[in-house]
């Protein structure tokens, strides 16, 4: 083989493996639908999630971004899933925001405020 043609080949074969890298990259970093969570604006008894402004209901199963806004040092944002699954979002006491990425399997699902979980919830369905 030419010296050339080798060169080519190697460099060609370069190229491949960036291309394919910089595809992995892209779908390791690609962005899934967001719901927003609030709870205790103005330190009122409420919580929700929505996406794209309306009350969350039912979900597609699938991986979602729950962005969570806790406005209030009395209340927390928890959710219960399927199986026995649960996730604290934030606790009792803690103001601000966390990002928070999950896989959401079908089942019933319920975010709430964990000290005043009878009054402050939210169900919704993942089919
Ligand atoms: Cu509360």
């Amino acid at each position: 083989m030419r010296p050339r043609i080798a060169i080519a080949i190697v460099a060609a074969f370069a190229l491949i493996v960036l291309a394919l890298a910089a595809t992995a990259l892209a779908a390791s970093q690609a962005t899934h639908p967001k719901l927003l969570g609030v709870v205790g604006k103005n330190d009122a008894f409420k919580i929700s999630l929505t996406s794209n402004g309306k009350s969350v209901r039912t979900l597609k199963a699938g991986t979602y971004t729950f962005v969570i806004q806790d406005d209030s040092t009395i209340h927390n944002y928890e959710l219960d899933g399927p199986n026995g699954k649960s996730w604290t979002f934030t606790s009792v006491g803690f103001t601000g925001t966390k990002t928070i990425t999950l896989k959401l399997a079908k089942g019933k699902y319920k975010a709430y405020c964990s000290p005043h979980e009878s009054i402050m919830f939210q169900h919704f369905t993942v089919v």
